[in-house]
Protein backbone atom coordinates (compact mmCIF):
# COMPACT_ATOMS: atom_id res chain seq x y z
CA UNK A 1 0.00 0.00 0.00
CA UNK A 2 2.92 2.38 0.55
CA UNK A 3 4.29 1.83 -2.33
CA UNK A 4 1.37 2.38 -4.53
CA UNK A 5 0.97 5.19 -2.75
CA UNK A 6 4.23 6.68 -3.54
CA UNK A 7 4.58 5.49 -6.85
CA UNK A 8 1.47 7.15 -7.77
CA UNK A 9 2.26 10.56 -5.43
CA UNK A 10 5.21 10.67 -8.02
CA UNK A 11 3.04 9.92 -11.34
CA UNK A 12 0.99 12.64 -10.38
CA UNK A 13 4.19 14.86 -9.73
CA UNK A 14 5.83 14.12 -12.92
CA UNK A 15 2.42 14.29 -15.27
CA UNK A 16 1.47 17.74 -13.53
CA UNK A 17 5.01 19.01 -14.52
CA UNK A 18 4.47 17.64 -18.15
CA UNK A 19 1.35 19.91 -18.41
CA UNK A 20 2.27 22.40 -16.83
CA UNK A 21 5.90 23.15 -18.30
CA UNK A 22 6.66 26.63 -19.84
CA UNK A 23 6.53 26.60 -23.15
CA UNK A 24 8.69 29.63 -25.07
CA UNK A 25 10.26 30.35 -28.21
CA UNK A 26 12.95 28.22 -29.91
CA UNK A 27 16.13 29.87 -31.68
CA UNK A 28 15.80 33.02 -34.28
CA UNK A 29 13.61 31.76 -36.49
CA UNK A 30 13.70 32.74 -40.45
CA UNK A 31 11.07 35.42 -40.00
CA UNK A 32 7.86 33.47 -40.82
CA UNK A 33 7.07 31.57 -37.90
CA UNK A 34 8.77 30.88 -35.22
CA UNK A 35 8.89 27.43 -33.65
CA UNK A 36 7.89 26.40 -29.87
CA UNK A 37 10.90 24.94 -27.79
CA UNK A 38 8.26 21.57 -26.46
CA UNK A 39 5.44 19.46 -27.57
CA UNK A 40 2.16 20.84 -26.93
CA UNK A 41 0.82 17.30 -26.21
CA UNK A 42 2.12 13.96 -26.42
CA UNK A 43 0.95 10.80 -24.96
CA UNK A 44 2.14 11.13 -22.02
CA UNK A 45 0.22 14.19 -21.32
CA UNK A 46 -3.03 11.84 -21.30
CA UNK A 47 -5.08 11.80 -17.80
CA UNK A 48 -4.15 9.41 -15.47
CA UNK A 49 -7.10 8.67 -14.85
CA UNK A 50 -7.41 7.15 -18.38
CA UNK A 51 -4.08 5.14 -18.19
CA UNK A 52 -4.25 3.56 -14.84
CA UNK A 53 -6.41 1.82 -12.40
CA UNK A 54 -6.10 3.13 -9.70
CA UNK A 55 -7.76 1.22 -6.81
CA UNK A 56 -5.07 -0.35 -4.96
CA UNK A 57 -7.35 -3.42 -4.25
CA UNK A 58 -7.77 -4.28 -8.02
CA UNK A 59 -4.48 -2.83 -9.22
CA UNK A 60 -2.05 -3.39 -6.29
CA UNK A 61 1.13 -2.91 -8.58
CA UNK A 62 -0.19 0.13 -10.25
CA UNK A 63 0.25 -1.09 -13.67
CA UNK A 64 -1.10 0.86 -16.71
CA UNK A 65 -4.06 -1.26 -17.84
CA UNK A 66 -4.63 1.33 -20.86
CA UNK A 67 -1.48 2.50 -22.57
CA UNK A 68 -1.64 5.64 -24.75
CA UNK A 69 0.70 5.53 -27.60
CA UNK A 70 0.82 8.90 -29.03
CA UNK A 71 -1.27 12.25 -29.62
CA UNK A 72 -1.49 13.84 -32.91
CA UNK A 73 -2.82 15.34 -35.98
CA UNK A 74 -5.58 17.53 -34.07
CA UNK A 75 -7.86 19.82 -35.51
CA UNK A 76 -8.22 23.32 -33.74
CA UNK A 77 -10.53 26.79 -32.89
CA UNK A 78 -11.25 28.82 -30.25
CA UNK A 79 -14.10 28.05 -28.19
CA UNK A 80 -15.47 30.04 -25.14
CA UNK A 81 -12.50 31.90 -25.00
CA UNK A 82 -10.05 29.11 -24.89
CA UNK A 83 -7.35 27.13 -27.52
CA UNK A 84 -9.01 23.93 -28.37
CA UNK A 85 -7.53 21.05 -29.98
CA UNK A 86 -9.31 17.72 -31.12
CA UNK A 87 -6.76 15.99 -30.68
CA UNK A 88 -6.00 12.51 -32.61
CA UNK A 89 -5.16 10.49 -29.67
CA UNK A 90 -3.89 6.81 -30.62
CA UNK A 91 -4.27 3.60 -28.08
CA UNK A 92 -1.33 0.75 -27.55
CA UNK A 93 -4.15 -1.33 -29.55
CA UNK A 94 -3.80 1.09 -32.68
CA UNK A 95 -6.73 2.34 -32.44
CA UNK A 96 -7.39 6.08 -32.63
CA UNK A 97 -10.29 8.38 -30.98
CA UNK A 98 -10.76 12.25 -30.42
CA UNK A 99 -10.27 13.92 -27.24
CA UNK A 100 -10.22 17.43 -26.64
CA UNK A 101 -7.45 19.25 -24.99
CA UNK A 102 -7.77 22.84 -23.85
CA UNK A 103 -5.09 25.67 -23.29
CA UNK A 104 -5.55 28.98 -22.06
CA UNK A 105 -2.81 30.76 -24.04
CA UNK A 106 -2.34 28.30 -26.86
CA UNK A 107 1.34 27.34 -26.62
CA UNK A 108 1.51 25.27 -23.00
CA UNK A 109 -0.81 23.87 -20.38
CA UNK A 110 -3.02 21.93 -22.37
CA UNK A 111 -4.92 19.67 -20.62
CA UNK A 112 -7.25 17.00 -21.96
CA UNK A 113 -10.66 16.75 -21.03
CA UNK A 114 -11.87 14.61 -18.35
CA UNK A 115 -13.26 12.30 -20.86
CA UNK A 116 -12.62 11.22 -24.45
CA UNK A 117 -15.23 12.26 -27.28
CA UNK A 118 -17.96 9.12 -27.45
CA UNK A 119 -18.17 9.81 -31.30
CA UNK A 120 -21.41 8.11 -32.45
CA UNK A 121 -20.98 5.71 -35.27
CA UNK A 122 -22.99 5.00 -38.50
CA UNK A 123 -24.75 2.09 -39.55
CA UNK A 124 -21.61 0.63 -40.73
CA UNK A 125 -19.07 1.05 -37.75
CA UNK A 126 -15.39 2.82 -38.23
CA UNK A 127 -12.99 0.51 -37.66
CA UNK A 128 -10.67 3.57 -36.59
CA UNK A 129 -11.01 7.50 -36.30
CA UNK A 130 -9.12 10.21 -37.20
CA UNK A 131 -7.04 12.96 -38.55
CA UNK A 132 -10.91 15.80 -37.76
CA UNK A 133 -10.87 18.73 -39.13
CA UNK A 134 -12.73 21.59 -36.91
CA UNK A 135 -14.97 24.36 -39.00
CA UNK A 136 -17.60 26.48 -37.45
CA UNK A 137 -19.87 27.23 -40.08
CA UNK A 138 -21.80 29.68 -40.61
CA UNK A 139 -24.96 28.03 -40.82
CA UNK A 140 -24.44 27.91 -37.15
CA UNK A 141 -23.03 24.65 -36.36
CA UNK A 142 -19.12 23.26 -35.40
CA UNK A 143 -18.82 20.67 -38.10
CA UNK A 144 -15.89 17.54 -37.31
CA UNK A 145 -14.80 16.02 -40.75
CA UNK A 146 -12.42 12.97 -40.07
CA UNK A 147 -11.33 10.37 -41.83
CA UNK A 148 -13.33 7.08 -41.00
CA UNK A 149 -10.98 3.68 -41.71
CA UNK A 150 -12.86 0.00 -42.66
CA UNK A 151 -11.27 -3.08 -43.67
CA UNK A 152 -11.94 -3.70 -47.53
CA UNK A 153 -14.65 -5.66 -48.00
CA UNK A 154 -13.47 -7.02 -51.49
CA UNK A 155 -10.00 -7.51 -49.61
CA UNK A 156 -8.95 -11.47 -50.35
CA UNK A 157 -9.01 -14.09 -48.06
CA UNK A 158 -5.38 -13.45 -45.49
CA UNK A 159 -5.61 -9.91 -46.76
CA UNK A 160 -5.38 -8.20 -42.99
CA UNK A 161 -4.50 -4.75 -44.58
CA UNK A 162 -6.81 -3.49 -46.74
CA UNK A 163 -8.88 -0.81 -45.78
CA UNK A 164 -11.61 2.11 -47.45
CA UNK A 165 -10.94 5.61 -46.25
CA UNK A 166 -14.16 7.51 -46.12
CA UNK A 167 -15.21 11.37 -45.10
CA UNK A 168 -16.93 10.86 -41.84
CA UNK A 169 -19.06 13.98 -40.95
CA UNK A 170 -20.04 15.35 -37.52
CA UNK A 171 -21.64 17.93 -35.80
CA UNK A 172 -21.81 20.04 -32.33
CA UNK A 173 -22.47 22.94 -30.78
CA UNK A 174 -20.06 22.54 -27.50
CA UNK A 175 -17.59 19.84 -28.37
CA UNK A 176 -19.09 17.17 -26.22
CA UNK A 177 -22.55 16.05 -27.42
CA UNK A 178 -21.80 14.86 -31.46
CA UNK A 179 -24.52 14.35 -34.44
CA UNK A 180 -22.92 11.78 -36.44
CA UNK A 181 -24.28 12.59 -39.90
CA UNK A 182 -23.85 10.05 -42.70
CA UNK A 183 -20.00 9.47 -44.50
CA UNK A 184 -19.67 11.76 -47.38
CA UNK A 185 -20.54 9.57 -50.79
CA UNK A 186 -17.78 10.14 -53.59
CA UNK A 187 -16.85 8.21 -56.31
CA UNK A 188 -13.35 7.61 -54.51
CA UNK A 189 -12.00 6.87 -51.22
CA UNK A 190 -11.59 10.32 -49.65
CA UNK A 191 -9.29 11.42 -46.61
CA UNK A 192 -8.12 15.09 -45.35
CA UNK A 193 -11.49 16.52 -46.01
CA UNK A 194 -12.36 19.98 -45.22
CA UNK A 195 -15.37 21.62 -44.44
CA UNK A 196 -15.22 25.30 -46.17
CA UNK A 197 -16.55 27.76 -42.84
CA UNK A 198 -18.70 29.52 -45.51
CA UNK A 199 -21.46 28.60 -47.84
CA UNK A 200 -20.44 29.13 -51.53
CA UNK A 201 -23.29 29.85 -54.26
CA UNK A 202 -25.56 28.69 -51.31
CA UNK A 203 -24.00 25.51 -50.98
CA UNK A 204 -21.22 23.61 -48.59
CA UNK A 205 -18.08 23.65 -49.74
CA UNK A 206 -15.32 20.90 -49.26
CA UNK A 207 -11.82 20.87 -49.84
CA UNK A 208 -11.38 17.00 -51.16
CA UNK A 209 -8.59 14.59 -52.07
CA UNK A 210 -9.97 11.93 -53.89
CA UNK A 211 -7.54 8.98 -53.82
CA UNK A 212 -7.72 5.40 -55.83
CA UNK A 213 -6.55 3.61 -52.36
CA UNK A 214 -6.54 3.98 -49.10
CA UNK A 215 -2.40 4.45 -49.24
CA UNK A 216 -1.90 5.87 -52.97
CA UNK A 217 -3.39 8.97 -54.47
CA UNK A 218 -3.11 7.04 -57.93
CA UNK A 219 -5.31 9.06 -60.11
CA UNK A 220 -6.06 11.44 -57.46
CA UNK A 221 -4.37 14.58 -59.22
CA UNK A 222 -4.47 16.48 -55.58
CA UNK A 223 -6.26 18.85 -53.41
CA UNK A 224 -10.12 18.53 -54.64
CA UNK A 225 -13.09 21.19 -54.27
CA UNK A 226 -16.67 20.47 -54.69
CA UNK A 227 -19.85 21.84 -53.31
CA UNK A 228 -22.79 19.84 -51.69
CA UNK A 229 -26.17 20.74 -51.45
CA UNK A 230 -27.16 18.97 -48.54
CA UNK A 231 -24.71 18.24 -45.58
CA UNK A 232 -27.06 16.13 -43.87
CA UNK A 233 -26.79 13.80 -47.07
CA UNK A 234 -23.39 14.77 -48.25
CA UNK A 235 -23.19 13.74 -52.34
CA UNK A 236 -20.43 14.58 -54.49
CA UNK A 237 -22.15 13.63 -58.03
CA UNK A 238 -19.98 12.24 -60.74
CA UNK A 239 -18.01 14.86 -62.40
CA UNK A 240 -18.64 17.61 -59.64
CA UNK A 241 -15.72 17.44 -58.12
CA UNK A 242 -12.50 19.16 -59.58
CA UNK A 243 -8.53 19.57 -58.86
CA UNK A 244 -7.77 22.59 -57.47
CA UNK A 245 -3.97 22.13 -56.34
CA UNK A 246 -3.09 19.78 -57.91
CA UNK A 247 0.16 17.41 -57.47
CA UNK A 248 3.37 18.05 -60.06
CA UNK A 249 6.46 15.89 -60.88
CA UNK A 250 9.79 16.79 -58.76
CA UNK A 251 8.09 18.34 -56.23
CA UNK A 252 7.63 18.53 -52.09
CA UNK A 253 4.12 16.96 -53.24
CA UNK A 254 4.76 14.61 -56.07
CA UNK A 255 3.20 11.80 -54.53
CA UNK A 256 0.36 13.28 -52.51
CA UNK A 257 -1.23 16.35 -51.22
CA UNK A 258 -4.19 17.08 -48.68
CA UNK A 259 -5.61 20.24 -47.43
CA UNK A 260 -4.88 20.87 -43.76
CA UNK A 261 -6.98 22.87 -41.43
CA UNK A 262 -10.10 25.10 -43.08
CA UNK A 263 -8.16 28.05 -44.85
CA UNK A 264 -8.30 31.60 -43.10
CA UNK A 265 -9.95 34.91 -44.71
CA UNK A 266 -7.52 37.08 -45.01
CA UNK A 267 -7.70 40.86 -47.01
CA UNK A 268 -5.68 39.63 -49.35
CA UNK A 269 -7.25 35.97 -50.38
CA UNK A 270 -7.99 32.90 -48.62
CA UNK A 271 -4.52 31.32 -46.64
CA UNK A 272 -4.33 27.35 -47.10
CA UNK A 273 -2.17 25.65 -45.30
CA UNK A 274 -1.78 21.74 -46.63
CA UNK A 275 0.90 18.85 -46.60
CA UNK A 276 2.84 17.81 -49.49
CA UNK A 277 4.21 14.02 -49.40
CA UNK A 278 7.21 12.79 -51.62
CA UNK A 279 9.45 9.44 -51.89
CA UNK A 280 12.93 9.29 -50.73
CA UNK A 281 14.83 5.98 -50.28
CA UNK A 282 13.96 6.49 -46.54
CA UNK A 283 10.02 6.05 -47.26
CA UNK A 284 7.24 8.76 -47.91
CA UNK A 285 8.49 12.61 -46.90
CA UNK A 286 5.78 14.76 -45.49
CA UNK A 287 6.37 18.38 -45.42
CA UNK A 288 3.37 21.54 -44.70
CA UNK A 289 3.32 24.11 -47.10
CA UNK A 290 1.13 26.97 -48.07
CA UNK A 291 -1.09 28.66 -51.08
CA UNK A 292 -3.85 31.01 -51.60
CA UNK A 293 -6.71 31.65 -53.06
CA UNK A 294 -8.55 34.41 -54.24
CA UNK A 295 -11.38 36.41 -51.99
CA UNK A 296 -14.12 35.58 -53.92
CA UNK A 297 -13.22 32.40 -55.08
CA UNK A 298 -11.81 30.10 -52.43
CA UNK A 299 -11.20 27.57 -55.24
CA UNK A 300 -8.61 29.67 -57.40
CA UNK A 301 -5.13 29.49 -56.37
CA UNK A 302 -3.39 33.04 -56.49
CA UNK A 303 -0.14 32.47 -55.08
CA UNK A 304 1.94 29.14 -54.24
CA UNK A 305 5.65 29.58 -53.19
CA UNK A 306 7.71 26.86 -54.15
CA UNK A 307 9.07 24.30 -51.32
CA UNK A 308 8.02 23.67 -47.92
CA UNK A 309 7.12 25.88 -45.67
CA UNK A 310 7.40 23.69 -42.39
CA UNK A 311 9.48 20.44 -42.48
CA UNK A 312 10.53 18.01 -39.54
CA UNK A 313 13.46 19.11 -37.54
CA UNK A 314 15.57 17.66 -34.74
CA UNK A 315 13.23 15.73 -32.42
CA UNK A 316 10.49 16.48 -35.20
CA UNK A 317 11.95 13.39 -37.61
CA UNK A 318 11.33 10.66 -35.98
CA UNK A 319 8.66 8.43 -34.33
CA UNK A 320 6.00 6.53 -35.02
CA UNK A 321 5.83 7.05 -38.85
CA UNK A 322 9.36 9.00 -38.90
CA UNK A 323 9.83 12.00 -41.19
CA UNK A 324 6.36 13.83 -41.45
CA UNK A 325 4.48 16.85 -40.42
CA UNK A 326 0.97 17.15 -40.37
CA UNK A 327 -1.37 19.56 -39.43
CA UNK A 328 -4.52 19.59 -39.58
CA UNK A 329 -5.49 22.57 -37.16
CA UNK A 330 -4.61 26.24 -36.86
CA UNK A 331 -6.57 29.46 -35.06
CA UNK A 332 -6.46 32.93 -36.38
CA UNK A 333 -6.61 35.16 -33.09
CA UNK A 334 -8.90 38.57 -33.72
CA UNK A 335 -5.03 40.71 -33.33
CA UNK A 336 -3.95 38.40 -36.51
CA UNK A 337 -2.05 36.06 -34.51
CA UNK A 338 -1.99 33.01 -36.19
CA UNK A 339 -1.08 29.37 -34.08
CA UNK A 340 -0.08 26.63 -36.21
CA UNK A 341 -0.50 23.10 -34.75
CA UNK A 342 1.10 20.41 -36.11
CA UNK A 343 2.28 16.86 -35.82
CA UNK A 344 5.59 15.70 -35.63
CA UNK A 345 6.12 11.62 -37.07
CA UNK A 346 2.77 10.33 -36.08
CA UNK A 347 3.83 10.65 -32.11
CA UNK A 348 3.35 14.22 -31.03
CA UNK A 349 1.31 17.94 -31.16
CA UNK A 350 3.49 21.24 -31.56
CA UNK A 351 2.81 24.34 -32.12
CA UNK A 352 4.55 27.50 -34.47
CA UNK A 353 3.68 31.03 -34.35
CA UNK A 354 2.61 33.38 -37.31
CA UNK A 355 1.17 35.84 -38.01
CA UNK A 356 -2.02 36.91 -40.41
CA UNK A 357 0.68 39.51 -42.03
CA UNK A 358 3.37 37.51 -41.70
CA UNK A 359 2.14 34.35 -43.62
CA UNK A 360 0.30 36.43 -46.79
CA UNK A 361 3.42 38.19 -47.21
CA UNK A 362 5.18 34.52 -47.06
CA UNK A 363 2.64 33.76 -50.05
CA UNK A 364 2.69 36.36 -51.89
CA UNK A 365 6.53 37.45 -52.09
CA UNK A 366 8.35 33.87 -51.84
CA UNK A 367 9.08 32.89 -55.32
CA UNK A 368 6.98 29.78 -57.06
CA UNK A 369 9.14 26.41 -58.04
CA UNK A 370 9.92 26.57 -61.34
CA UNK A 371 10.24 22.76 -61.65
CA UNK A 372 13.89 23.36 -62.79
CA UNK A 373 17.20 23.47 -61.61
CA UNK A 374 18.36 25.94 -63.90
CA UNK A 375 14.91 28.17 -63.13
CA UNK A 376 16.03 28.18 -59.35
CA UNK A 377 19.28 29.29 -59.84
CA UNK A 378 17.93 32.10 -61.74
CA UNK A 379 15.78 32.85 -59.37
CA UNK A 380 18.61 32.58 -56.66
CA UNK A 381 20.57 34.91 -58.83
CA UNK A 382 18.24 38.00 -59.29
CA UNK A 383 18.11 37.46 -55.36
CA UNK A 384 21.63 38.38 -55.03
CA UNK A 385 21.89 40.86 -57.54
CA UNK A 386 19.24 43.00 -55.93
CA UNK A 387 20.67 42.62 -52.64
CA UNK A 388 24.31 42.98 -53.75
CA UNK A 389 22.36 46.55 -55.47
CA UNK A 390 20.60 47.58 -52.40
CA UNK A 391 23.94 47.09 -49.91
CA UNK A 392 26.31 49.02 -52.48
CA UNK A 393 23.87 51.95 -52.18
CA UNK A 394 23.77 52.08 -48.74
O1 LIG B 1 1.45 8.82 -41.74
C1 LIG B 1 1.39 10.10 -42.28
C2 LIG B 1 -0.07 10.52 -42.54
O2 LIG B 1 -0.61 9.63 -43.51
C3 LIG B 1 -1.94 9.87 -43.91
O3 LIG B 1 -2.04 11.08 -44.62
P1 LIG B 1 -2.28 11.03 -46.23
O4 LIG B 1 -3.62 10.48 -46.43
O5 LIG B 1 -2.15 12.40 -46.77
O6 LIG B 1 -1.20 10.15 -46.76
C4 LIG B 1 -2.89 9.92 -42.72
O7 LIG B 1 -3.05 8.62 -42.22
C5 LIG B 1 -2.36 10.79 -41.59
O8 LIG B 1 -3.12 10.55 -40.45
C6 LIG B 1 -0.90 10.46 -41.28
O9 LIG B 1 -0.40 11.42 -40.36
Amino acid sequence: MDNFKIRLARLREEHEALITQHNHIAGTGNGIFDRYTYPVLTGAHAPLEWRYDLNPATNPHLMERFGINAAFNAGAMKFNGKYVLAVRVEGYDRKSFFAIAESQNGVDNFRFRDYPVTMPETEDPDTNVYDMRLTRHEDGWIYGVFCSERKDPKAAPGDLSSAVAAAGIARTHDLVTWERLPDLVSGSQQRNVVLHPEFVNGMYALYTRPQDGFIDAGSGGGIGWALVKDITRAVIAPGDEKIINFRHYHTIKEMKNGEGPHPIRTPAGWLHLAHGVRGCAAGLRYVLYLYMTAPDDPARVIAEPGGYFMAPVDEERFGDVSNVLFSNGWIADDDGTVYIYYASSDTRMHVAVSSVDRLTDYCMNTPADGFRSAASVKTLHSIIARNREYLAGK
